[in-house]
C-alpha cells in the first residue's frame, strides 16, 4: 500500500486507454498482455490509440520520475519548455493524446502535468478540454503529511458511505511562539496557493515564445505580486504584526524559519525545512546545473536600478531602450522576474526567479547532503513561506523606485468632470451598515485521486479557512453632464498604520488593496450603483478554486469546461483581510473614471472572464488601458500628504470597519 503516483484519469470513470505495446517502457513490454488485462477487466471502454512515431525524450528524461520538479530551476525549466513544445507540435488531438499516454509513463510527473497543463492552455483545439485540478492530482503539496496516512487507512478498511472527514488541524506547521505563525492560516491557505500556481501556469516565463508573450505579462507580473504584498501587509496588521520587512541582503542571517511538514508523494521525500537564521550562500549543485553566487545576484541588482534611475534599458545588442511612462513597467517586468521577454537575460540576469532559488537550496546549497529543494523554490507551495513575502516585498521596491520616477497624475488625469461620488455604504448580509464580517469556515477536500492508483471511493479531509459573508456595495453617484460610461474601481486600506497613526498618503496609497473593477453607465442625475461581492473581477468562486472539492456541492455548468484559463484568479473566500474581533478600521475608496480613458475595444464573449483583475483575459488584451494600480500605482501630485487631499469629485472614502468572529462554520452539506 505504498503510494502510487496519481492515475490521470478521472475519478469514477471506467475507461483505460488501449496502449500499442510499442508504448510500454521497455520493462513492462514483456507484461504488456497482463498489465492491458488487468485493468481491462475493470474497464467498460477502452479507449484506442493513434500510433505515433514516439516523441523525442531525450534530456527530459534525465529529471527521475521520482525527483521533484520547479519551475525556478534552470534544468527543469529547459525540459519543460521541451515537452510543452512536444505537445504544442502535435498536428491533431489524436497525436497530442498519443504523444501524451507516451510521454505519461516515463516522465516525471510533476514535470508531466505541468507540461500538459501548459498545452492545453494553450492549443487552439484543446480549449474545451477540461484538466483535472492541480489539488486532486497532488494534494500532498497542499494537505498535511500526517493526514495521508490516516487517509489511506479509512480508504482501504472504512467502506464508504461509513467514512468521515479527516481533520486538519489549524495550527500544524508551528505554534504561536513563532510569531510569524499568526498569519499561517494566510500563507497556507489552500485556495490561495492554488491561484498562485494558477497564475504561474497562465504566465509562464519560458517555454515558446508563442505561450510567453501575452499582453502586458510584465506588468501584471508586477501587479499581481505587489497586491499580494498589499494583502499580506494588511494581514500582519489585523494580527498586531508590523508591515513585512523586504529582504534586500542576502548575506545576513534570516531569521524567518520554516517547517513545511509536507511530503512528496511522488519523490517519498520530505520537503526541507528551514531553521531560524540560515544564511545564503553561494550556490553549486551540479546534479541541477545551477551555479549562482552572491556576486551574481549583486551585479543583476545594481544593473536593475542602474535602468530604473537613468529610465534606459541596454538591449542585447547593446542599443538604448527607454523604459516609458506606460509600458516601461511591463519591460521592467520582463527584466526582474525575468522572462524570456528580458530585453537582454545575460546582462540583467535571471534576479527574482534566482532569488526563489537561492533561498530555496539554503539548506543544501553544494548537494552535499544529496536534498532536494525548499517550498520557495517550488511556486506551488513558495507562499506558505514568510520569506516568500520578504522577497516579493523587495521585488516590489524595486518596482515601485520604478514608478516614484514617473509623472505625478495631475487632477485631469484623475478627475472626470461633472461626475460627482455622493455616498457609498456596504451592507453585509444581516449585518449594519458599513460593517463588513469574517469568520471561519471548514470545507471538505476529496484526496482520493491523489491517493491511489485505484480508486476506491471518496476520502474527505476537512480543513479550515478564512470565509467572508457576502455584502453589497450601493455607490451614488451624480451626473452633471449627458449620458455616459464609467469604470468603477474599488479598493480599500487601513486607516491606520502599525502605531496606530494616520497614513501618510505616500505610504497608504501601497496598502491600498483592489476589491472590484466594473463599467458603469450613467444617466443624467442621480444614479444608485448596486454591485455584490461576489461579481468582483477579481475573484473566482469557491467552487472553482477546488474545483469538484465535493461531490455535494453544486458546481456551475461553466467550472468544469472552462477550468483551464478560468481557474485563475483569487479565492473569493478570500477578498476580504480577516479584520479584528474589535473591528478592524479600513478606507472604502470608490472612483469613477472616465470610460474613454479606460476602454479597450474587444469582443470578449465566450471567454471567462471574471478574476481578470489579477489574470487578464484568455487570448485578450488586459481588459483595463489605465496602468495596473491606477490610481494609486504612482507617488502623489504636489501637496497631497493625505487620502482626503488626493480624492478629486469623482472618487470618495467611506469608512468601514472588518469584524472578524471567531466561529467556525460547519460544512454546508456534510454535517
Ligand atoms: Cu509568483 Cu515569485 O513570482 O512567486
Amino acid at each position: 500500500d505504498r503510494p502510487q503516483e496519481p492515475a490521470f484519469m478521472p475519478k469514477g470513470n471506467k475507461e483505460v486507454f488501449d496502449v500499442p505495446n510499442n508504448f510500454l517502457p521497455e520493462r513492462y513490454k514483456p507484461i504488456g498482455v497482463q498489465i492491458a488485462n488487468r485493468f481491462g477487466e475493470q474497464a467498460n471502454e477502452k479507449i484506442p490509440l493513434k500510433d505515433i512515431t514516439p516523441p523525442d525524450l531525450e534530456g527530459i528524461l534525465d529529471l527521475g520520475r521520482h525527483e521533484n520538479f520547479s519551475l525556478f530551476i534552470p534544468k527543469h525549466r529547459k525540459v519543460a519548455g521541451k515537452l510543452i513544445r512536444i505537445f504544442l507540435a502535435a498536428e491533431s488531438i489524436d497525436d497530442l493524446l498519443s504523444n501524451a499516454v507516451f510521454c505519461r509513463d516515463r516522465v516525471n510527473p510533476y514535470l508531466f502535468y505541468y507540461a500538459f497543463s501548459v498545452a492545453l492552455l494553450h492549443r487552439p483545439d484543446t480549449q474545451n478540454l477540461d484538466l483535472p485540478s492541480f489539488i486532486h492530482v497532488f494534494p500532498d503539496k497542499y494537505v498535511d503529511s500526517q493526514v495521508f496516512a490516516r487517509a489511506r487507512e479509512e480508504a482501504h478498511i472504512v467502506p464508504e458511505g461509513s467514512r468521515t472527514p479527516i481533520e486538519i488541524p489549524q495550527d500544524f506547521t508551528a505554534s504561536d511562539l513563532d510569531e510569524e505563525h499568526r498569519v499561517a492560516y494566510w500563507r497556507e491557505d489552500i485556495g490561495l496557493n492554488l491561484h498562485h500556481w494558477h497564475w504561474h501556469l497562465v504566465y509562464p516565463f519560458e517555454g515558446a515564445r508563442e505561450i510567453v508573450d501575452k499582453n502586458r505579462r510584465g506588468e501584471i507580473f508586477y501587479y499581481m505580486h505587489q497586491q499580494i504584498i498589499a494583502r499580506f501587509n494588511i494581514e500582519r496588521l489585523c494580527n498586531g504584526l508590523k508591515r513585512v520587512v523586504k529582504l534586500s541582503n542576502w548575506r545576513e542571517p534570516l531569521p524567518e524559519a520554516y517547517f513545511p511538514k509536507l511530503d512528496s508523494l511522488v519523490a517519498s521525500r520530505t520537503w526541507p525545512a528551514r531553521p531560524v537564521n540560515q544564511v545564503p550562500r553561494d550556490l553549486n549543485r551540479e546534479v541541477d546545473q545551477i551555479r549562482l553566487s552572491l556576486d551574481d545576484m549583486d551585479r543583476w541588482r545594481d544593473r536593475i536600478y542602474d535602468a530604473i534611475h537613468s529610465g534606459v534599458v541596454r538591449g542585447d545588442n547593446g542599443q538604448n531602450i527607454p523604459l516609458t511612462e506606460f509600458e516601461g513597467i511591463d519591460v521592467l517586468g520582463n527584466i526582474i522576474e525575468s522572462s524570456i521577454l528580458s530585453p537582454n537575460r545575460n546582462y540583467y540576469g535571471d534576479f527574482h526567479n534566482m532569488g526563489h532559488i537561492l533561498i530555496g537550496y539554503i539548506h543544501d546549497p553544494d548537494h552535499r547532503f544529496l536534498e532536494p529543494f525548499g517550498v520557495m523554490a517550488d511556486p506551488a507551495v513558495d507562499l506558505r513561506d514568510p520569506l516568500f513575502f520578504r522577497w516579493h516585498a523587495y521585488i516590489d521596491d524595486m518596482f515601485q523606485e520604478f514608478k516614484a520616477t514617473l509623472p505625478r497624475y495631475t487632477v485631469a488625469q484623475l478627475n472626470y468632470p461633472g461626475v460627482t461620488v455622493t455616498n457609498i455604504e456596504v451592507q453585509a448580509k444581516g449585518g449594519k451598515p458599513n460593517v463588513l464580517s469574517t469568520f471561519w469556515q471548514q470545507s471538505d477536500l476529496d484526496l482520493s485521486r491523489g491517493l491511489d492508483f485505484q480508486p476506491r471511493g471518496s476520502v474527505f479531509v476537512r480543513f479550515t479557512h478564512l470565509q467572508n459573508q457576502d455584502f453589497t456595495y450601493k455607490i451614488t453617484v451624480n451626473n452633471s453632464g449627458n449620458n455616459r460610461m464609467g469604470t468603477c474601481r474599488i479598493f480599500l486600506a487601513p486607516q491606520f498604520d502599525e502605531r496606530g497613526n494616520p497614513w501618510l498618503f505616500r505610504n497608504q496609497k501601497d496598502m491600498f488593496i483592489e476589491l472590484d473593477r466594473f463599467a458603469v453607465s450613467l444617466k443624467q442625475g442621480t444614479n444608485t450603483i448596486t454591485r455584490h461581492s461576489t461579481e468582483s473581477s477579481l475573484t473566482i468562486p469557491f467552487e472553482r478554486t477546488f474545483r469538484n472539492l465535493d461531490a455535494n456541492r453544486p458546481t456551475g455548468g461553466d467550472a468544469l469546461s472552462e477550468f483551464n484559463f478560468c481557474g485563475c484568479g483569487w479565492p473569493q473566500h478570500m477578498l476580504l483581510p480577516k479584520g479584528t474581533e474589535a473591528g478592524y478600521p479600513c478606507h472604502l475608496f470608490v472612483m469613477i473614471s472616465n470610460y474613454a480613458d479606460d476602454r479597450v475595444e474587444q469582443d470578449t464573449s465566450g471567454t471567462c472572464s471574471d478574476g481578470d483583475t489579477f489574470c487578464g483575459i484568455k487570448d485578450k488584451l488586459y481588459p483595463d488601458r489605465r496602468s495596473m494600480g491606477y490610481p494609486f500605482d504612482r507617488m502623489p501630485r504636489d501637496g497631497v500628504d493625505t487620502l482626503q487631499q488626493f480624492l478629486t469629485p469623482n472618487m470618495r472614502v467611506q469608512e468601514v470597519v472588518i469584524q472578524f468572529s471567531n466561529r467556525i462554520v460547519k460544512p454546508r452539506n456534510r454535517d
